[in-house]
């Protein structure tokens, strides 16, 4: 199997934890892409959705599942998404398609994060793939300091606006030892809109695409 048979396989696993008539929460990127390929074959059992991303909203709304303001959700049983890097306690750096501040705000009102990664996203230390910090465009040098006196390098994604209208820093070189000290840390930065890890709040589900078939993980 492939990377992307891979993906496929986890997000059309993920298809269980959709209950019917509800309103859920849809991540961005290739693996979410998949799942919401797969969730256009249940459109007609669910309300509709809340999409974390530009992107996503339109494959949402070309397959004809109805989409949600989140300001019109008060709580949604799930949220599905991928994830860059997902470490043994679910923590994970997310953020490589720039959706990371409207992912962090849909997935805060679900009340299950379901991960949907194949298996070179499981990893023992976060860090490995550099850490993407949203950040108001006035303030990127401010930011870049403060993120390199915490030990990292950060580098500008040159090029990339996100759909808040804002850039990204990415932080190579961490080896994140308390993800969850280190994402409250770094939203303590004056600029900084949010930083990709999610660990105050982790999933709670991971559902892992591996050659021998899709692991679960509760
Ligand atoms: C999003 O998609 C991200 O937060 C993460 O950056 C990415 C995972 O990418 P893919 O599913 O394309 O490997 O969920």
């Amino acid at each position: 199997m492939n990377q992307d048979e891979l993906k496929q396989a986890v997000a059309l696993a993920a298809l269980v934890y959709v209950p019917e008539g509800e309103i859920i929460g849809v991540g961005t990127g290739s693996t979410a892409n998949f799942f919401i390929d797969g969730l256009a074959g249940m459109r007609d059992r669910i309300r509709g959705a809340v999409a974390s991303s530009e992107a996503s909203a339109k494959r949402l709304a070309a397959h004809g599942i109805p989409l949600f303001d989140l300001n019109e959700v008060e709580s949604m049983p799930v949220y599905v998404d991928g994830a860059d890097e997902i470490d043994a306690g679910f923590c994970m750096i997310k953020g490589g398609g720039a959706a990371l501040t409207r992912e962090k705000i849909v997935s805060s009102v679900a009340r299950r994060f379901v991960c949907i990664a194949d298996a070179s996203k499981k990893v023992p230390v976060l860090g490995k793939f550099p850490l993407p910090v949203e950040v108001i465009p006035l303030a990127r040098a401010h930011v870049a300091r403060a993120l390199t006196a915490l030990g990292g390098r950060p580098v500008w994604r040159e090029g990339v606006v996100t759909d808040n209208g804002n850039i990204i820093l990415d932080v190579h070189g961490l080896a994140i030892a308390e993800p969850a000290r280190l994402e409250a840390e770094i939203n303590q930065i004056v600029g900084v809109v949010t930083n990709g890890l999610f660990a105050v709040r982790p999933a709670e589900v991971l559902l892992l695409g591996t050659p021998e078939g899709v692991q679960v993980f509760e």
